[in-house]
């Protein structure tokens, strides 16, 4: 899935703004024909989360509608081109009408969803209605309202507020831009691009789909050099002499144009910035063109006071500042799939990232099973198709510390393995768990991803005993996988400003020394090859006992990214 963009061919207009909203409690909003238009909207942002725009409504996750309006721009034509909104998060269950048309639905809240509107759009006056709801439900993904049952989860979480079966807030709403964009009526679909390296030579395989119709000419370039291929079929190569390979120390982007002509007549344009570079696992080490890489970096979440987990771009930037700053150069998208935008950047910057879709918290009651795999099967798909492109992307996450204790979870995660890898056969495929040894799902992954707390969930405020054990631990699944390790969370909560020597619980000694011994631990064993630390920010969250403020508070940096001993510690141990 192409992300629209602006040229000579094709347009693209953000509806970003004020919209107008109401709040649904009594789910009137079908029958009261809201659909069709509705009047008495508040004003409200988009994107961003509703939750805290408000003085009233912050944990209300039930039915909520969004209006706009808007107009054509000069010169479109719906005869002629095709015409696509397209969403790009609504988190989590959107429908959408256009001028009284219901032109779908979209469950899922952190990947892109369009529809095409050339037949109803008018030149002026449309009017956009979105109704949103992001109830937790045991057979949605990520689930909530889990019944209390031990066989299924290692801890009830129905006590929290709201009742998520997951460690971050259920932000609801229009969370990323929205857009409405023009493409010529036989254009460029998508692209994926596969690259490889030949002693100093890099090979750059492009495959294109098009809309239907006449075998125009299509034709490839690469920006700044004298590569260029053509062809009427859909299957290019690109061989860059002396190739500027992307790595992290040096992210070298080429931009790579696509059009396709009659004749002598150009009608549609897409450039696409792409990175030459290879991925792949032998034997202990992850290598990137050959060489092996170590991972240093963070999960993190999208969120930010007020805006909660819509798109802030200033936050974005600052967030790459700090992890150049402290030394990072990877991190994961905990737990569900980013913007593009903060992808695009990673990809400018040289960061690695390991993509994660939205199934976090899974569990494997019969009930509600089948319906979570199918979402698990949909999420998987729609995250490698939207960035399969991206250089950045050095692996798959396809699931955060699922609650596997049954037969089935193995089955479940083999099947979603096989489906990543028929999109994508280039990048390895994992999950990760707070199970360990015990995680059998490990054996169809191609990396080995474990989250562990020892010395604060248990062994609480003993660090030389929780890295001991960590160190024994990492010792046995190594015995046991052989495979590559990449310790994917560990961390302590601190109170910004708490402090204490020696080290306890909650201080900022106390997160930096727990961090520091387990880093030493890390260090130690050749088999790993990453430590990203939980977490970058402190980040919102439900309500709960271990939750103070409604807060997690394992982020190095505050919420609003301010550095805590932690950050200052990890910067001497990563640069
Ligand atoms: C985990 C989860 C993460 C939590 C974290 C914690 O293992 O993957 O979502 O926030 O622990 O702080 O408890």
């Amino acid at each position: 899935m192409l992300y629209p963009q602006s040229n000579p061919f094709r347009q693209c207009v953000d509806l970003s703004g004020f919209w107008d909203l109401r709040f649904d409690p009594g789910n009137q909003g079908v029958a009261s024909n809201w659909w069709a238009g509705f009047n008495d909207g508040r004003p409200v942002a988009v994107p961003a989360s509703w939750n805290d725009q408000f003085e009233d409504w912050r944990d209300y996750l039930g039915n909520t509608w969004y209006q706009t309006r808007f107009d054509l721009p000069w010169g479109w034509d719906a005869s002629r081109q095709h015409i696509r909104l397209r969403f790009n998060s609504v988190n989590y269950f959107a429908e959408v009408w256009l001028n009284g048309v219901r032109l779908g639905q979209h469950e899922g809240g952190h990947l892109p969803f369009e529809f095409d509107i050339a037949p109803y759009v008018r030149p002026e006056g449309n009017v956009l209605v979105v109704r949103v709801e992001g109830e937790l439900k045991p057979d949605r993904v990520p689930p909530g309202n889990v019944p209390a049952d031990s066989r299924y989860m290692f801890l009830s979480q129905t006590e929290n507020n709201p009742p998520a079966s997951f460690d971050f807030f259920p932000f609801c709403g229009i969370h990323r831009p929205v857009l409405l964009y023009a493409t010529p009526r036989q254009a460029i679909t998508d692209l994926t691009v596969v690259t490889d390296i030949a002693g100093h030579a890099g090979i750059v395989r492009v495959k294109l789909n098009r809309d239907e119709g006449e075998n125009s000419l299509a034709r490839f370039s690469l920006r700044g050099t004298n590569v260029h291929a053509e062809t009427t079929g859909n299957d290019a190569v690109l061989i860059v002499p002396d190739a500027a390979l992307w790595s992290s120390d040096s992210p070298h982007l080429y931009d790579l144009t696509v059009e396709l002509a009659r004749g002598d007549e150009t009608f549609d344009r897409y450039t696409l910035p792409i990175g030459i570079r290879t991925v792949e696992i032998k034997g202990d080490r992850l290598l990137l063109n050959g060489k092996p890489i170590y991972l240093k970096g963070f999960g993190r979440h999208e969120d930010f006071p007020i805006a909660g987990r819509g798109l802030v771009p200033a936050v974005i930037v600052k967030d790459y500042a700090m992890m150049k700053w402290i030394g990072a150069n990877s991190f994961r998208t905990t737990h569900y799939p980013y913007s593009e935008q903060m992808m695009d950047l990673a990809d400018r910057l040289g960061f690695f990232v390991i993509d994660e879709t939205p199934a976090v918290g899974l569990f494997f009651a019969e009930e509600g099973l089948a319906r979570r795999l199918e979402l698990c099967q949909q999420y998987t798909q729609e995250l490698v198709l939207r960035d399969k492109n991206h250089p950045s992307v050095i692996a798959w996450s396809i699931a955060n510390e699922p609650h596997s204790w049954l037969p089935s979870a193995k089955p479940f995660f083999k099947n979603l393995r096989d489906l990543c890898k028929s999109i994508d056969a280039t990048r390895p495929v994992t999950l990760t768990t707070y199970i360990g040894i015990g995680e059998e799902s490990f054996e169809c992954c191609d990396l080995v991803c474990l989250n562990r707390y020892a010395g604060w969930y248990s062994q609480s405020g003993k660090i030389d005993a929780g890295a001991a054990s960590l160190s024994a631990e990492l010792d046995a699944l190594y015995e046991k996988y052989r495979k590559p390790i990449i310790l994917t969370e560990f961390g302590a909560d601190a109170v910004p400003g708490s402090h204490a020597q020696p080290p306890e619980m909650f201080t900022e000694e106390f997160q930096a020394g727990s961090i520091a011994a387990y880093i030493q631990v890390l260090r130690s064993k050749s088999f790993v090859i990453g430590e990203h630390v939980w977490n970058m920010c402190d980040f919102k969250t439900s309500q709960a006992v271990q939750r103070v403020g409604g807060m997690n508070l394992k982020g190095v940096f505050t919420r609003d990214r301010r550095p805590k001993l932690a950050a200052h510690r990890l910067r001497e141990l990563w640069r």
